[in-house]
């Protein structure tokens, strides 16, 4: 077979701006990569949504790829050990109650579990706002700014583009990134205590994971909080690299969204 580079150009391009365009208006847009939002974008997808997740680094995957300090083992619990399983990652007892998975495995199935479900991810991709609109008399998010992440970290001026979802999912973990962004620009209350995000304690593990679920809720009209964003948001603990909260909560949170659809 003769390459001829002028195909491989024209099937990188027209796949990938089938796929944009199909994103256009999505049931459910995710903020952030990570074990919750990957897990999240997973069930949404299998639920038969139109989901996108968008991603600023190269590598989705947000804390998880590095275990512990770099040690690539993640520990989960009891009530989360099913969900690695299901998505075929080798778990195994380290004592009761307390199960090791190999981190890069963990996130690796977690994306193509995600991928294969059909979700589309925007790896490379930066989410700068949201749409902001009165819907019925109701502030409400009805979509996303996005901007290459190359544009973002070089600081260049060039205009993003805009998508439209029914619901946002803020997964961007401790930095509640999109969260700050709409409170910053707008003059809004969140569903939390004080109406603003309320910002993340130092650590709990046992209080913060079960938080981290408890805590996914709709904070604003169309946005949704899950995983460490959550946690952040409504003022509860860190947790260090026991993963079982985060994976919980995207599910949780793609039970929720799906039931409102
Ligand atoms: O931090 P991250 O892994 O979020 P998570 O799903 O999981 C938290 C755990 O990894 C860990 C923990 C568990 O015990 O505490 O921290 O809640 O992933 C967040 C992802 O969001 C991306 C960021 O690069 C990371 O991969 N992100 C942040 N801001 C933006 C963004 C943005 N504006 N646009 C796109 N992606």
């Amino acid at each position: 077979m003769i390459i001829d580079e002028r195909i491989v150009t024209e099937a990188i391009a027209g796949s990938f701006f089938e796929k944009f365009k199909s994103c256009i208006d999505l049931d459910v847009a995710i903020v952030g990569g990570g074990p919750s939002g990957l897990t999240a974008a997973w069930r949404l997808a299998r639920a038969g949504r139109n989901v996108a997740l968008f991603e600023r680094k190269l590598s989705i995957g947000g804390g998880m790829w590095g275990g512990g300090m770099t040690w690539t083992s993640i520990v989960v619990q009891n009530e989360a050990k099913g969900i690695l399983e299901e998505a075929g990652v080798a778990v195994s007892e380290y004592k009761p109650g307390y199960y090791t998975a190999d981190s890069v495995a963990a996130t690796a199935a977690l994306a193509y579990q995600a991928t294969k479900a059909g979700a589309h991810v925007f790896n490379c991709t930066s989410v700068e706002d949201v749409v902001l609109r009165e819907v019925d008399g109701v502030r409400r998010v009805i979509g996303l700014v996005v901007n290459s992440s190359p544009v973002e970290i070089a600081r260049l001026h060039v205009d993003p583009l805009v998508l439209h979802c029914r619901y946002a999912i803020e997964c961007t973990g401790h930095d509640t990134e999109m969260l700050k962004t709409l409170v910053r620009k707008n003059d809004v209350k969140l569903n939390t205590p004080s109406g603003v995000i309320e910002g993340e304690q130092s650590m709990w593990a046992d209080v913060a994971e079960a938080n981290t679920v408890r805590y996914t809720q709709e904070v604003f009209p169309g946005v949704w909080v899950a995983g460490m964003a959550a946690n952040a948001t409504f003022g509860s603990y860190r947790m260090g690299p026991i993963f079982g909260g985060m994976l919980l909560s995207g599910v949780h949170v793609a039970e929720a969204i799906d039931a409102l659809l």
